[in-house]
């Protein structure tokens, strides 16, 4: 039947290659230290691994720009060292799925130079080209007034064809023209079909979303810029989204396959449905991006720091993903960390010293008891924190925050003032605070590698890291080993149970209960540093105390502590 998927009741482990363990000293991770390390995640408690782009590329977005998906960026590795780890993982009982990154490929793509050759190219229209505009003055405008996601126009011009092509990403990442059959032909063989004859289990789509962009209309005039507008939601989930994603779904099917597709800007739940309802069948699962976004601004993440009644917005969006489960037929995601955004602890909770511990905790037991298919992000797991506060901006190395900085600088002429308030946001949003070095163990590098890594250590890893957390069953670490065993143990409960909120206004306390058929679970967390009492205590009468954070749990609440209740 559907609820016996192996997928569902999965909990995934994402790897972000760069910052997971580096074997051959180059400051880099790679393939052969993913494999020194599958004894661990085995150990977690893990059914697959996700591992982020491994393919060859100039890594102006750290991979997210293809240049060939047949071949693996060197430093990684090579295709062979890629078959190994397959063939690891899946010796350990665990099965392991790709990115797919095919909404647009690096402008180093051999079929984007094809492309760029000229006009009369028969790969012209793999990509999205379209002429100048040019206004009352006479002066060449871009085709519309699509903003990129990071910064500046989404078109850029090329010179040598006396045309523009699109980009919603960097420069450097042209879109791929999804309306040429030839080019999907392409990408469903190169991309996809290369990788599963290997042995991979399917897919994290990247972008998924985005293919289908209509006939390339201005994005309605909000509160960016007059010029240049955010328009995620102008050029996601085209018309032709369900039709490419059948195609797709045809290569799929010949595997066993799990495919969960990222989802951005998409409020609309018959918008979800049609990809992951059971009867549509196009995507296994999605992520939507309603919990992470909490008090960060739909028009840029980097332009607001989070309102101080954020909880009650934070549990409405988790409501809101887990009623896709209670409501519908199809299937979700729980997750609270990815290579996209900082880390939980730092944003939902507290990384102070004294919280830091308890905080990890918490989040941990409310994302083990939440519906859906589970997503742990490296370096979760021990509870790793954003970089620290006294680091200068100059230690952010990822386009997306060093290209905001740098708009701000020209906008406001380079004031001070401006310049330290967006820093401040880009320390607590920014993307770099999840892709620093994994903290495996007190020695030089936090044991990531023995020179130099490529991005700066947080310097806590001389307490805060895995090898600490092994043996301590007091660790971040040993709970979540816990929390992951307890939910295949209460799996109906957990992993598929009906969600209610039960305190949606509480501005310190989040109360939820789960159920299905005759069992319930309460689980109340309190997101404050104070002792709290029980939101909802009349309601905890005929349950009995399942497990909790702190070590000894009666009357209040303690500081970040979580509990679970079951019903008796
Ligand atoms: O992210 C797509 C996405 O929609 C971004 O807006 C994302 O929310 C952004 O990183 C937040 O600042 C995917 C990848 O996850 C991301 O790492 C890539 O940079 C991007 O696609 C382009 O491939």
């Amino acid at each position: 039947s559907a609820d016996s998927k192996w997928w569902k009741t999965a909990t995934v482990y994402q790897i972000y290659p760069a910052s997971f363990k580096d074997s051959n000293n180059d400051g880099l991770g790679d393939i052969p230290g993913i494999i020194s390390k599958l004894d661990y995640i085995q150990a977690l408690g893990v059914d697959v691994i996700w591992l982020s782009p491994h393919y060859d590329s100039p890594q102006i977005d750290m991979g997210y720009d293809v240049s060939d998906y047949e071949s693996v960026y060197p430093p990684y590795g090579t295709v062979s060292g890629m078959e190994e780890l397959i063939n690891e993982t899946h010796a350990r009982g665990m099965r392991i799925i790709v990115d797919l990154v095919v909404n647009h490929t690096s402008s180093e793509h051999a079929w984007f130079k094809e492309s760029c050759s000229s006009k009369q190219s028969p790969k012209r229209d793999w990509y999205i080209w379209r002429p100048a505009k040019y206004d009352r003055d006479g002066n060449r405008c871009p085709p519309n007034n699509w903003r990129s996601m990071f910064c500046g126009s989404a078109w850029t011009w090329h010179e040598p064809t006396q045309e523009y092509y699109l980009h919603l990403f960097a420069t450097e990442q042209p879109d791929l023209n999804w309306e040429s059959a030839a080019a999907r032909k392409a990408i469903y063989e190169s991309s996809m079909e290369f990788w599963l004859l290997r042995g991979v289990d399917g897919f994290r789509i990247d972008c998924v979303n985005m293919y289908s962009k209509a006939d390339l209309p201005d994005a309605p005039v909000t509160d960016f810029s007059a010029d240049l507008q955010h328009a995620g939601l102008t050029f996601c989930n085209g018309p032709r989204m369900g039709e490419f994603l059948d195609e797709m779904r045809e290569v799929l099917d010949k595997y066993d396959t799990m495919t969960v597709g990222e989802c951005p800007f998409t409020p609309d739940r018959q918008q979800v449905l049609s990809y992951v309802g059971a009867k549509a069948n196009r995507l296994n699962m999605v992520f939507q991006f309603d919990v992470v976004e909490t008090g960060s601004s739909h028009a840029h993440k980097f332009e607001s720091l989070p309102p101080s009644d954020w909880l009650v917005e934070f549990k409405s969006a988790v409501e809101r993903t887990q009623q896709l489960i209670n409501d519908t037929d199809g299937w979700t995601t729980a997750f609270l960390e990815n290579h996209d955004w900082s880390r939980s602890i730092s944003r939902f909770a507290s990384d102070a010293p004294e919280h830091r511990v308890a905080s990890g905790k918490m989040l941990a037991l409310m994302l083990a008891t939440l519906s859906g298919t589970l997503f742990v992000y490296q370096g979760q797991e021990i509870g790793m924190v954003n970089a620290p506060d006294d680091w200068p901006v100059e230690e952010f190395k990822d386009l997306d925050a060093v290209n905001y900085y740098e708009e701000v600088r020209e906008r406001t002429g380079g004031d001070s003032k401006a310049l330290t308030e967006a820093a401040a946001r880009i320390r607590f949003i920014a993307r770099d605070n999840a892709r620093t070095p994994m903290q495996w163990s007190d020695e030089a590098n936090a044991g990531f590698s023995s020179v130099k890594p490529w991005m700066r250590v947080v310097e806590t890893y001389e307490t805060l890291n895995a090898a600490a957390q092994e043996n301590d069953p007091g660790s971040v670490l040993s709970f979540w080993k816990t929390m992951l065993r307890l939910r295949k143990e209460y799996s109906s409960v957990f992993i598929r149970g009906h969600f209610e909120l039960l305190d949606p206004e509480g501005q310190k306390t989040f109360m939820f209960s789960k159920a299905w058929g005759q069992e319930e679970a309460m689980v109340v967390l309190n997101f404050t540093s104070k002792p709290s009492p029980l939101p909802q205590a009349e309601k905890l009468e005929n349950f009995e105390l399942l497990l909790s954070t702190a070590e000894s749990a009666a009357g209040n609440l303690g500081a970040f502590e979580g509990r679970i209740y079951l019903r008796a």
